[in-house]
């Protein structure tokens, strides 16, 4: 097909193209992923997209992490979905009347005006708060952003260091495939065998309605994910003693980061931001501690409940490059892994697959079996510059806009030929795509 990034004329249109998206799928308060499969708003998809929103409205920007914020619950947790009450039952399942927030969520602390799912996402908010504030710092001193948003944030990242340290060695645990973002990794499968599915004809899946079967998660994958989050609701979405639990290296990496970002919003509210820094330096040393495999050249993820390692190759690991005060053998490693035969960047992908290209279970198609997303790749993205690697930072970045151009923002595409799956004008790469763009 042809190339609509490279000429000035080209950049300008793939920009008007991505605001023309991210315009359809706002709501008036946040974004929506995607009208047809996602049509409430999602936690780390909000992040992701108020991310590209400072470049067209900072106050669009904030008001997309505030109106996410204001479904915190009490002990605080930011759910994964709120959930928007114009939209019937039956267009996403599960929907609320699964999660029961209100009151399967009520010792946690849950909304009473919203009602949201009962697990969460990555939290990148802190870092999406930082960028947003600085593409408009008169904007969000005068609206009080910062002042109002860093208590909150400061309360999710007590929750997840606190509430979700299940391993006992200081990283967070997931509890949900779902809650990584990554749903049907193959760094799940042996962690997930444990768990008894809910029989298939006991629920309705809604994404089938929208998405291609062979690209999404098998209907016992979702068995699966339907017997651990009832099991989670039915403790009161109490944290300790379920049978799923994973340290795992992007959500930390991304808890890592948002921590530094909370840091520089204690020092612009004039606050002192080291003890913070100093405990996401701290969290690095966790993280390489407990996750790093040298042999590798990347991080795995800690399957809690048996102690392991997973040995699995997902972009998870690679997600960490992001840390700016890695162990030097670590950043070595992982720019080596990147470009090698598992993952291919630079060399036979285009951006970077969700998982190992060698790998037994890869399959180019299948959500995050296989195909590049943006989201990922504008992280891997970010890292590359942070280590100085400058020119493969901008393959990269051309890569996904020309990527992203081609398929129409698509959610996830086949990491060697770039062809698109899942959704197409998905808000999340759109979104990164403008930020590329600036
Ligand atoms: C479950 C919204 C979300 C993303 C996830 C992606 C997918 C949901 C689903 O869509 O997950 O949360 O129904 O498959 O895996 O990363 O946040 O875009």
């Amino acid at each position: 097909g042809s190339v609509v990034y490279g000429p000035a004329a080209g950049t300008h249109s793939l920009h008007a193209r991505a605001a023309r998206v991210l315009e359809g799928n706002w709501t008036g308060t946040s974004t929506v992923p995607s009208h047809g499969l996602y049509p409430h708003q999602w936690s780390w998809d909000s992040a992701f997209i108020a991310i590209g929103l400072r470049h067209l409205s900072p106050l669009r920007a904030q008001t997309e992490l505030e109106t996410l914020l204001d479904a915190q619950w009490d002990d605080g947790r930011i759910p994964h979905i709120v959930f928007n009450p114009s939209v019937p039952l039956d267009a996403y399942f599960p929907s609320p009347d699964f999660w029961r927030s209100s009151t399967a969520g009520r010792a946690a602390g849950a909304p009473r005006t919203v009602q949201t799912s009962g697990i969460v996402q990555p939290p990148v908010h802190a870092l999406a708060a930082w960028l947003v504030h600085r593409a408009d710092p008169g904007l969000s001193r005068s609206r009080g952003f910062l002042a109002r948003v860093y208590p909150r944030l400061a309360a999710w990242h007590r929750y997840l260091l606190h509430r979700r340290d299940l391993g006992g060695g200081s990283l967070a645990s997931v509890v949900h495939p779902w809650e990584q973002g990554m749903d049907n990794s193959p760094c799940w499968d042996a962690p997930l065998a444990r768990i008894t599915p809910t029989p298939a004809r006991s629920f309705r899946r809604a994404d089938l309605d929208h998405g291609a079967a062979e690209d999404r998660p098998t209907d016992l994958d979702y068995g699966r994910y339907v017997r651990l989050a009832t099991d989670y609701r039915d403790r009161g979405y109490a944290d300790g003693a379920g049978s799923f639990a994973v340290e795992d290296p992007s959500f930390n990496a991304l808890l890592i980061a948002s921590e530094h970002a909370l840091a520089q919003i204690a020092e612009e509210l004039g606050a002192a931001g080291s003890a913070r820094h100093a405990r996401a330096e701290r969290l690095t040393a966790a993280l390489v501690e407990r996750l790093w495999d040298p042999a590798a050249g990347l991080f795995l993820c800690r399957d809690v409940t048996s102690g392991e390692l997973i040995p699995e190759r997902g972009v998870s690991g690679l997600v960490p490059l992001l840390l700016p005060d890695l162990p030097r053998e670590v950043t070595a490693g992982l720019l080596r892994t990147l470009g090698g035969a598992h993952f291919g960047v630079g060399d036979s992908t285009r951006l970077v697959p969700s998982y190992d290209l060698l790998g037994e279970a890869f399959d180019p198609h299948r959500y995050w079996r296989g195909p590049a997303w943006f989201n990922t790749s504008w992280l891997v993205e970010r890292g590359l510059r942070t280590h100085g690697e400058r020119d493969r930072a901008d393959a990269l970045r051309t890569a996904a806009l020309e990527v992203a151009a081609a398929t129409d923002f698509a959610e996830y595409v086949d990491p060697y030929t770039g062809e698109a799956c899942g959704a197409t004008g998905f808000s999340w790469t759109a979104a990164l795509t403008l930020d590329l763009l600036h």
